[in-house]
């Protein structure tokens, strides 16, 4: 029998179907409740949007590295593969002699694709590592500021999204859930690297069955599935801490918290008392204060908190709250919530942070330390907290404040990107199309014509993950899956691994950067570490030639009853958190001390410059939701079916409330164009009352299609969201990325609307002989 063609990807394995070198057809892999995105890879390999063959800019193969205003709007010359790699190594070459391996940027950041062995980054880590080093990054653009506090205030941050308690323990034991952010069951079909079993939709019946209630605060009613039945509690985005301190007031003032868990177990109940008292402030944290700021009646908040403290609850916070300014504050003060209510530590209740944010949290498959290609030891210290990729290019020398700690933005001549996107990911892209004009030199390595490959100089066009092989699974995935090649490389494209070892044999560490293996060897090499892993858990574990024959194997639900921090709550002198007080810290001394006026050393109520209360409101009346898509994983595959399929007259949806809609004459099918004095986008509206007032939604992941590629403030007529949101830090104490949420104004564009470019090819022409 011939094998079959499995294959993996975040967000679920699949089986393909080809036929004239193209996905014909993918087939789920024994997936419960299989992602709809795979529903984008189907005529994926043979778009027009790949690129076929290496390529420079005109500008810099004419004139030279440099800085340059032309990169994004510049035609490409086609080289060859030897010359392409031969100008890349001698520009590493050159910006290394001249400048030092700190001027090389390559934190390249983004999702790539699945797969242990070709993981871009630690690719292109480790190829730079071989040569020298190079400036890194930190941290992410999902949980920036989560990845920051978490240590300082639980110890690791490790624990809250390694070990949270799994759905089954919820499922069993929650009464309520109350989900600040929902629980949008699109993102929880995504997990890094693999998600063999979607499971939300199931763990959900099975809660709802039994009696569990969930309260949930979003702006967006759809953040829950229907089935569900939540009670919807549609609050100002970016006022959840107020909901979360008036909470906290009623269990403080009507006597219904813990005491002696805070006195156990925490550091610092005191002052967060005395905070939401108003003691210090003069402001108490009421339930009238809270409606003010949020929206949502004081007398439903107190009945809430009579119910939380009355029943098993569990207090989950989503990572879209803290990707925003001050995004720490929601997240602390949620953990604050969760410990009044003394329950951390028991079954089904407590605290988590990131349910129904990804498909990995909450998994009772056995977190496995699973093996990656090793990327060697950076020689370089300098790095830039992730979401500063334009501060660094925009601000060599100057200093950052991030964790306690002054640092220097080093002088970049060469940025190097493989596997990310920041034309989707990063914010304000007319600055950061401002910013990626400094460098001497932008590479990039790109199966498809991103707007991140447009702003290139050189262009090495990169296989997908069906054109080679790999292995693929996630952070607690219920299957390890062989992934196998479907296709021959499209075009010319090769595989990021064989790229960079061309460039290394330039430079002289051909044989550092692959060991001496060949694809074959290197999987055969981290399958031998995922057998002894699958051995220790006592799950099937043939040898590799077995495993690539049966396509996957199953890891077992060995963590099914897990409690997250049930040992600290059973023994918290032997068992303490990693915090300087072995506690949980309410208040935290270390923060305190670091004197941020943006963090202080307890949970609190800090307001956004980009909220409905805040001034600029009067400029700019609505609330921009920028959140993650439910049609594609972020850009990848835009210009796949699933993702057309949704969009309106060939551009992004945006949702908007009835009296929105109306106040602007605006109709469902309308153009609009929604802006702010960073810039503008058009969009496609949808008009519903699934978004609460002075609300609109934007999703992102439209590819950048700006009007006029020369212009200052470019429009996007695509509707990337990226356009409006603010390049700011979440705080001085991490410096995530706050792109969540964003002041604009929308009207109906009255003339028709430019054509959406965005899938057609940069021009390319033939070398001038
Ligand atoms: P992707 O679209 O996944 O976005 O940002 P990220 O950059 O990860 O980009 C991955 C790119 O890698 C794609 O262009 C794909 O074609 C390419 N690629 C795939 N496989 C390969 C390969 O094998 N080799 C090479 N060379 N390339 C490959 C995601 C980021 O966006 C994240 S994680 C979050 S959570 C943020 N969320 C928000 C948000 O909520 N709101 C706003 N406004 N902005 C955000 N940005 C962030």
């Amino acid at each position: 029998m011939r094998d079959e063609l499995t294959h993996s990807s975040h967000w679920g394995g699949f089986t393909v179907r080809v036929r004239d070198g193209e996905i014909d057809a993918v087939q789920p892999l024994h997936d419960p409740d299989p992602s709809p995105l795979l529903g984008n890879l189907p005529g994926s390999l043979r778009h027009a949007t790949r690129v076929a063959r290496p390529v420079a800019r005109r500008g810099w193969l004419e004139r030279g590295p440099g800085p340059s205003r032309d990169r994004g709007s510049d035609s490409f010359v086609e080289l060859s593969w030897d010359e392409a790699l031969d100008r890349a190594a001698a520009e590493l070459r050159r910006v290394i002699a001249e400048h030092g391996n700190s001027a090389i940027y390559g934190g390249s950041y983004g999702w790539a694709s699945a797969g242990m062995f070709h993981q871009s980054q630690s690719q292109l880590h480790r190829f730079l590592n071989c040569i020298g080093g190079f400036t890194s990054h930190r941290n992410s653009y999902s949980i920036g500021a989560s990845l920051v506090l978490l240590p300082h205030v639980l110890g690791s941050s490790a624990a809250v999204f390694r070990r949270a308690t799994p759905w089954t323990v919820i499922a069993k034991h929650t009464d309520l859930l109350v989900a600040f952010g929902g629980l949008p069951l699109k993102n929880t079909f995504v997990a890094p690297g693999g998600m063999a079993r979607h499971g939300l939709r199931g763990h959900l019946e099975a809660a709802r069955k039994r009696g569990m209630r969930i309260a949930h605060f979003s702006p967006l009613r759809d953040d829950v599935v229907p089935e569900a039945e939540a009670r919807w509690y549609p609050l100002v985005p970016l006022s959840d801490v107020a909901v979360m301190l008036g909470l906290a007031h009623v269990l403080v003032t009507e006597g219904l918290h813990d005491p002696v868990f805070l006195e156990r177990y925490c550091e610092g109940g005191k002052q967060f008392i005395a905070y939401v008292l108003g003691e210090r402030d003069g402001v108490a944290k009421t339930p009238e204060w809270a409606e003010q700021k949020s929206g949502i009646a004081a007398n439903d908040l107190r009945l809430l908190a009579r119910q939380m403290a009355a029943s098993r609850t569990l207090v989950t916070v989503s990572y879209s709250l803290q990707r925003a300014q001050h995004g720490e504050q929601p997240l602390w003060a949620a953990l604050s919530l969760a410990a009044l209510l003394g329950q951390i530590g028991l079954p089904g209740g407590g605290f988590g942070h990131g349910y129904g944010s990804m498909g990995d949290l909450g998994s009772p498959s056995a977190p496995l330390p699973l093996p990656s290609l090793p990327e060697g030891r950076n020689a370089v210290r300098a790095f830039i907290p992730v979401a500063r990729i334009a501060d660094l290019l925009l601000r060599p020398g100057e200093s950052f404040d991030y964790n306690g700690a002054s640092h220097r933005y080093p002088d970049i001549r060469l940025v190097y990107w493989a596997g990310g996107n920041p034309f989707h990911h990063h914010q304000d892209l007319n600055r950061l199309r401002r910013a990626l004009g400094r460098p001497d030199t932008v590479i990039v390595h790109e199966p498809y014509w991103t707007p991140m490959a447009r702003h290139a100089d050189l262009v090495f066009p990169a296989t997908t993950s069906l054109e080679r092989n790999d292995i693929g699974s996630g952070r607690a995935d219920a299957r390890i899956i062989a992934m196998k090649r479907a296709v021959a490389p499209v075009g010319g494209a090769r595989n990021d691994h064989e790229i960079l070892a061309g460039l290394a044999e330039r430079l002289g560490a051909r044989d550092a950067f692959t060991e001496g293996r060949d694809e074959r060897a290197w999987l055969e090499h981290l399958y031998a570490r995922i057998r002894e892993l699958l051995a220790d858990v006592g799950a099937d574990a043939p040898d590799f030639d077995e495993f690539w024959s049966r396509g996957s194997l199953a890891v077992p639900d060995s963590e099914s009853e897990r409690v997250l921090f049930s040992a600290f709550r059973a023994d918290p002198g032997h068992e303490p958190l990693k915090t300087p007080s072995g506690k949980i810290e309410l208040f935290s001394e270390t923060i305190a001390r670091f004197r941020y006026d943006d963090c202080p050393g307890h949970a609190a109520w800090l307001e956004s410059d980009e909220w409905l209360g805040s001034p600029r409101a009067a400029r700019f009346p609505l609330a921009l939701v920028a959140n993650n898509p439910a049609t594609r994983l972020h850009s990848q595959l835009d210009a796949g079916a699933y993702s057309q399929a949704a969009k309106v007259r060939g551009r992004e949806p945006v949702r908007m409330h009835p009296s929105d809609a109306a106040a602007r004459g605006i109709s469902t099918g309308d153009v609009v164009r929604l802006w702010n004095d960073r810039g503008s986008c058009l969009a496609g509206a949808i008009v519903t009352d699934d978004v609460r007032p002075r609300v609109v939604q934007l999703s992102t992941g439209a590819w950048f299609d700006p009007d006029d590629s020369r212009a200052e403030l470019a429009t996007c007529v695509h509707g990337n969201p990226n356009v409006l949101t603010r390049d700011v830090g979440t705080s001085k104490l991490s410096q995530g990325c706050s792109g969540q949420h964003a002041l604009v104004e929308v009207e109906r564009l009255a003339a028709d609307p430019p054509p959406v470019r965005a899938f057609e090819p940069p021009r390319i022409e033939k070398r001038k002989t």
